[in-house]
Formats: C-alpha cells, structure tokens, sequence
C-alpha cells in the first residue's frame, strides 16, 4: 500500500534524489503513477505554493521543490504516456508567453500522450506567434494552453486573437488550464474549453478532437 507522506515530505524539503528514490519504490511496489501524483506531488506543490505565499518559502525554496517534484515525474511520465490506445489526433502544447511554470503543463502532455494524443510540446514562455505557426503551418486541429499566473492569462486571450487575426480560428479548437483559470475565464475569452487537471484535459480533447 502505498503511503505518500515519505514522497510528500523529501518534495516539501526539495530532496530530489530521496523523491526519486521514493518514486522508485513505490513503482517497485506496484504504486499506481496516478495515485502517486495525485496523493503525494501535487498536494507537496500546493504546501509549497501556500508556504510561498505566507512568506514561509522564498523563490529558491520553489525552485528546489520544483527540482525535486520534476526528478520524480520524470519516472512517472513514461508510464502515463505508455497508457497508449489508438492515436486520436494532434494537440500542440505550451505555456504562454512570460510563463515559466512547466510541470503542470509536462503532465498534462504526458496524459494526452497516454490517451493516445501525438503531442508537440512548444515549452514554457511560448509566443503568441508559435501557437498561430502550429496551425497554419502544421496544421495542429488542437492548441491547449496552460498558464500559472494571473498575470500571464491574458496571453491565452491573445493567441485567440491572433489565431483570429491570421484567419485560422476555425481551423483549430483551443483548450486552456492552469491552477488560476477557470471555466468562465475561458467562456470569456472565447476558448472551446477548460480543463481543470490533465485527466479532463484528455477528456476534453477527445470530445474537441469530435467536433
Ligand atoms: Co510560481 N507561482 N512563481 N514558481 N509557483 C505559483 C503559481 C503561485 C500560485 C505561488 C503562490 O503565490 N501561492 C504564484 C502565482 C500567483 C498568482 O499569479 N496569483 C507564483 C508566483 C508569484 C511566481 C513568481 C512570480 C515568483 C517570483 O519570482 N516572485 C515566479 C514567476 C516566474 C514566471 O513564470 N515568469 C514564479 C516562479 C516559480 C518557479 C520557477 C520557482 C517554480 C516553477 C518551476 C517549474 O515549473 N519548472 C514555481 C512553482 C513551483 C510554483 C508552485 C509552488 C507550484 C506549481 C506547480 O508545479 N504545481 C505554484 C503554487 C501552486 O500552484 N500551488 C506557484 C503542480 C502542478 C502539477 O500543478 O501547474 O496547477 P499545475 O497543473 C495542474 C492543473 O492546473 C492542470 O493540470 C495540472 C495537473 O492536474 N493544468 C492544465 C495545468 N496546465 C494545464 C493546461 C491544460 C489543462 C490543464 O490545457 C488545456
């Protein structure tokens, strides 16, 4: 059975080789990778999301989690990815411009992968002009855009705009996420859909991918 704490705590600590090491274990173990995220990484990325902003943690004290979480993912990403059906369709992937946040992003890209997506993943701090190049030159059907800032959400409204503006809009279905955005954000925006955590985000692209 397996107990998150130990994975809690070594990424709460920023202690990646011990969160690799645990992540191991646990796989060793018969863990299901879902279950590891869902009950042990991104409560630890909530804790220390909390502590940053009641000045517990500080930007270093981020970035090593993130180091910790990330050496643990990485053991985890094949195995979501390796969940493979039938490919389904193409979906292009980034964080938008001024956003470096990655890991929410590199686990929504692993369960689209899993769900039998062939994803391009443009990276973090993407141009507006990247996502509009993936479809007309590519021709991408799905773009989803993640964003972990406030500050950083308006950029998903002008990919919009520029997919609009270089007459694509209705040759590509935008899905957008990211711990601050929420369903009426996209609504607002005129996204086709939101998807809360990388699981519904395969969801939604599998309906997207229908219509
Ligand atoms: Co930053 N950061 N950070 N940070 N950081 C947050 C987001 C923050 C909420 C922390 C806080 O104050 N509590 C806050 C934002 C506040 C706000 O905007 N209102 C914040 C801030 C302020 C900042 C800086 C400005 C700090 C500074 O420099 N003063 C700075 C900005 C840098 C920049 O981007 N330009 C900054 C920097 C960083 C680090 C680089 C140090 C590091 C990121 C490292 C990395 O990603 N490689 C970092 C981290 C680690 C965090 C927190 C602690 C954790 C984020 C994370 O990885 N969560 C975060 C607090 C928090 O979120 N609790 C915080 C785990 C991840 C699995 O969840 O990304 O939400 P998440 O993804 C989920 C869903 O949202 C969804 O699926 C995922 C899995 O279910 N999802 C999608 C995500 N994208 C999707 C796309 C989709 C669908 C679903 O497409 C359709």
């Amino acid at each position: 059975m397996f107990d998150p704490q130990p994975l809690y705590q070594a990424i709460l600590g920023g202690q990646a080789p011990l969160a690799k090491e645990l992540t191991e274990q646990a796989l060793a173990g018969d863990a299901d990778p879902g279950d590891v995220i869902d009950r042990a990484m991104i409560p630890a990325m909530d804790e220390v999301g909390r502590r940053f902003e009641d000045c517990e943690y500080f930007v270093p004290e981020l970035l090593i989690s993130a180091r910790a979480m990330k050496a643990a993912l990485v053991l985890l990403q094949p195995l979501l990815a390796g969940r493979g059906v039938e490919p389904t369709g193409r979906v292009a992937i980034g964080t938008v411009r001024g956003d470096l946040h990655d890991i929410g992003k590199g686990l929504v890209s692993a369960m689209l992968e899993g769900g039998g997506f062939q994803v391009t993943d443009l990276g973090v701090d993407v141009p507006t002009e990247r996502f509009v190049e993936v479809v007309t030159k590519d021709g991408i059907p799905i773009v989803a855009l993640s964003a972990l800032l406030t500050t950083t959400m308006p950029s998903m409204r002008s990919v919009i705009e520029a997919l609009k503006a270089a007459g694509v809009r209705d040759r590509v279905r935008v899905m957008i996420g990211g711990a601050p955005v929420t369903a009426r954000y996209a609504e607002d925006i005129g996204a086709d859909g939101f998807a809360p955590t990388a699981a519904s985000a395969v969801t939604l692209a599998r309906r997207l991918s229908k219509t």
